[in-house]
């Protein structure tokens, strides 16, 4: 590989397969969920929702629900609209047209699943039975579920404020794209699809309002991943100022980005517990989960790419219409998803010119939001179809292709199309460790061997570039500020001589208690059982928004290490003190305190005390605060990137996709733990393999949703993921504090298109490609049978 590779500096833990701290607690059975609260003084909270997809309600009748013994509570907006403003996402991007989120639908619903009455009740098995006595008349409304129908000028108006259901609009531009594709030898082009799918986290949404009487004070334990940006979205929306309003999002059984937004049972929690005085809980189920949770993807692509005679890439061109669903999300707007998909579309290639225009549809359908890999999962299958495509046309191997154009290490930082760029990332290199580890020359021999033998065998790459660790100036440019790209750590030593840091980020999953501690550890010096590291509560920090966007390795152990460096300096500064020395013949190893010239030593517990409580042997003018905040912010962010090998074979009968070998080459910088980073990618791979194969979130023509339940939703289950070999490749430390690019959603980046392009390699002998993901056996059958896409 190329000399300035190789393995970053690894300290004591950073860098090591310490075992997940976490894991104690959470394998026993032990972890703390919001449904695990004591509610035996809660009101139970069940939600009647709208069983159609566009209607005016005329009449709501509650009251046979309101004498039902054990109902404590009824409510329509009208009860609550005074207590609670609409969530309404905000953007700047020009042409945008945000839609308010009433926490119960006021007046008009807009898909299947949407609130419309809130009932409270001594149990929740009483409030469920309420919901069945409440009667809601409708008038159903024109509806225009399919987006490209919705789209058009005259289509019936999903909300009555907006102008079109064209909520968001945005093109990319650079280059003079007609001259490149009219002087093009190779014009190569796809329309391409991804269905809708959802994240389904196993512990579905739920959320605990309780109050304190007498202080209207509030705290919120809600299965959130951003417990920060919850807290100041509600703050605006009740009116209450942070001292008074605290988010804390607890162990969180999973998120996968459906955890990211604020929810209108989020809101409804909060305004009920306000009005009756009472601790108010609300446990989404699994219907609920999948007709109210964000989904994701649901784009159509046109693409094109415009190749040279030897494979370069000249230009590319990309129409993507996303369907965005009911709602622009709030905070995240519907510009989240389809909008990274023209962004990150050039990928980690050289595209001397690219236009990219998308447009984000209101439909009535669950509202989309983040997903992992949000947008890039599409876009990675659009391109790396169309370069597959291509290799095929001009007869050059499909590593061939990906090699002649991807990003070469002289060429970094490289700026895309799109004004995006990349820091130094292992782009070739990647692709030469995939094709080592796959030994992809003698798996193309024996796949012309088992092909010969009429055997339906395919071998897929995929690359992919994403930004990792995002800081202010990107999450600033739309102009939405509860997204900060900072976060916070306040670090303290207490009297006893235990070290607490605090972040704004929240772990849901991902073992942030371990990989903070690792960072933390090693930059003070301790034993990571020295530390506590908290995170998920708005209390702990002035400022947070939480865990999304692969950002937590890169600013939240960046804001760690720049309070434990401080905190380290003050700490050295008074045991130089107490030990007689400067602080520069100090050293912390294993929690202890010890001079290298006379060898003495003093343990945290020891220097606790002589601070604190031994009062005099600190002078005033040595003492030190030892509890220090740090913010970081990465300004930019970091490029993390990958290589997808996989080897498919399609079986003839079932027409069932079975994945033989798996690979991924990945760069995500300096490693701070190489198990949890494997499981990591190998858990985000398995989300890829699903929507490549099985997870489709389906409406029918009228907005009914037809996959609401695990039998109609297909989740691939443990012998449909393979093993996966990984190998890691740490460019060049990155420009940010600690050397880490984030990685937490790669896997399902690179998955689906590496899939897709194993599964067209197999049935290249039928001449088929396939455009539509997931890949179902249906689908394939009729790509077989009829010998045509749709
Ligand atoms: N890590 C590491 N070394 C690196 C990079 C990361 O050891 N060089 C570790 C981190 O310290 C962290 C984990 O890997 O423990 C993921 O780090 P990062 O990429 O920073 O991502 P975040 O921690 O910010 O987590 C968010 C990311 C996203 S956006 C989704 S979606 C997702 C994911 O994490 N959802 C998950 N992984 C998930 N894992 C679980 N179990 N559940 C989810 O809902
Ligand atoms: S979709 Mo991940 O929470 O950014």
């Amino acid at each position: 590989h190329s000399p300035d590779l190789g393995a970053l500096q690894e300290g004591r833990l950073v860098g090591k397969p310490v075992r997940r701290v976490e894991d104690a607690r959470l394998l026993a059975g032990l972890g703390r969920y919001v449904d695990d609260r004591p509610s035996a003084h809660a009101l139970h909270m069940a939600v009647f929702r709208s069983d159609q997809a566009h209607a005016r309600v005329d009449a709501i009748r509650t009251d046979a629900a309101r004498a039902l013994p054990g109902v404590r509570g009824v409510y329509v907006w009208q009860d609550i609209a005074g207590l609670i403003k609409p969530a309404l996402a905000t953007s700047r991007m020009s042409g945008y047209q945000p839609t308010p989120i009433h926490a119960l639908a006021n007046g008009v619903v807009h898909f299947v699943g949407e609130p419309v009455v809130a009932v409270l009740a001594d149990s929740r098995y009483i409030a469920e039975d309420a919901l069945d006595l409440i009667e809601v008349h409708y008038t159903e409304l024109p509806v225009a579920t399919d987006p490209e129908v919705a789209a058009q000028p005259g289509a019936p108006l999903l909300h009555a404020t907006l102008k079109s259901n064209v909520l968001v609009e945005r093109a990319f531009a650079r280059g003079e794209v007609d001259e490149a594709f009219n002087d093009a030898p190779h014009v190569i082009s796809g329309r391409f699809r991804f269905h809708r799918k959802t994240s389904l986290a196993m512990e579905s949404r739920c959320y605990m309002a309780e109050v304190e009487r007498g202080r209207d004070a509030l705290t919120l334990y809600t299965s959130s991943q951003v417990p920060g940006i919850i807290r100041d979205g509600l703050a605006d929306l009740l009116d209450m100022p942070g001292n008074r309003l605290t988010v804390i999002a607890p162990d969180v059984g999973g998120g996968f980005g459906g955890k990211t937004s604020l929810y209108q049972e989020e809101m409804l929690v909060c305004v009920l517990a306000r009005k009756t005085g009472k601790a108010v809980k609300w446990t989404g189920d699994r219907l609920e989960d999948l007709m109210s949770t964000s989904q994701a993807f649901d784009e159509r692509v046109n693409a094109s790419l415009a190749i040279s005679e030897d494979g370069l890439i000249l230009g590319l061109r990309a129409e993507v219409i996303g369907d965005v669903g009911a709602y622009s999300i709030y905070p995240w707007t519907a510009g989240i998803e389809p909008v990274q998909v023209i962004s990150f579309l050039p990928g980690p290639y050289r595209v001397p010119c690219y236009h990219g225009h998308v447009r984000g549809v209101t439909t009535p359908k669950s509202p989309t939001g983040p997903y992992r890999g949000v947008g890039r999962p599409t876009s990675t299958f659009v391109m790396e179809r169309l370069l597959d495509m291509a290799a095929v046309e001009l007869g050059i191997d499909p590593t061939e292709i990906r090699r002649r154009n991807l990003v070469r290490p002289e060429e970094f930082p490289y700026k895309t199309a799109v004004g995006i760029v990349w820091d130094r990332s292992a782009f070739i290199e990647g692709l030469d460790a995939a094709m080592e580890r796959f030994d992809y020359h003698a798996a193309r021999r024996a796949q012309a061997q088992a092909r010969a033998e009429g055997r339906w065998i395919g071998i897929g790459i995929a690359c992919y570039a994403e930004l990792s660790g995002i800081g202010s100036r990107i999450s600033a440019s739309p102009g939405m500020p509860i997204n900060t790209g900072t976060d916070t750590c306040v670090i303290q030593l207490d009297s006893t001589g235990a070290l607490t840091a605090s972040f704004g980020c929240a772990s849901h999953g991902q073992g942030h208690e371990t990989t903070l501690g690792q960072v933390l550890a090693d930059e003070l010096g301790a034993r990571i059982e020295d530390l506590r590291v908290v995170t998920g509560s708005s209390a702990a920090v002035p400022h947070g928004t939480g865990s999304y966007a692969s950002r937590t390795a890169v600013i939240s152990s960046g804001a760690g290490i720049l309070a434990a460096r401080e905190l380290r300096a003050r700490m050295l500064r008074v045991a130089g003190h107490l030990l007689g020395t400067t602080p520069e013949d100090l050293d912390i190893t294993e929690g202890v305190i010890s001079a290298r010239s006379s060898g003495a030593r003093m343990t945290f517990p020891e220097l606790a005390r002589a601070l604190y409580s031994q009062m005099g042997r600190v002078p005033a003018e040595v003492r030190e605060e030892m509890c220090v905040t740090r913010v970081y912010d990465p300004v930019v962010g970091t490029t993390s990137s990958a290589t997808h090998m996989v080897q498919v074979e399609v079986d003839p009968k079932t027409y069932g996709v079975h994945i033989q070998r798996y690979v991924i080459a990945e760069d995500c910088g300096r490693i701070i733990n190489p198990l949890i980073v494997t499981g990591q990618t190998r858990g985000a791979m398995a989300q890829g393999v699903g929507a490549a194969l099985l997870e489709e979130v389906v409406y029918d023509a009228d907005g009914q949703l037809l996959t609401a339940s695990l039998v109609d939703y297909l989740v691939p289950s443990a012998p449909e993921v393979p093993d996966v070999e990984l190998v890691h490749l740490p460019a060049v430390a990155p420009n940010t504090l600690g050397g880490f690019r984030g990685m937490g959603e790669g896997g399902t980046i690179g998955a689906p298109a590496a899939i897709a392009n194993a599964i067209s390699d197999a049935l290249a002998p039928f001449g088929i490609g396939i455009t539509e993901l997931p890949a179902t056996p249906e689908r394939l059958f009729r790509l077989i049978h009829a010998g045509q896409p749709h």
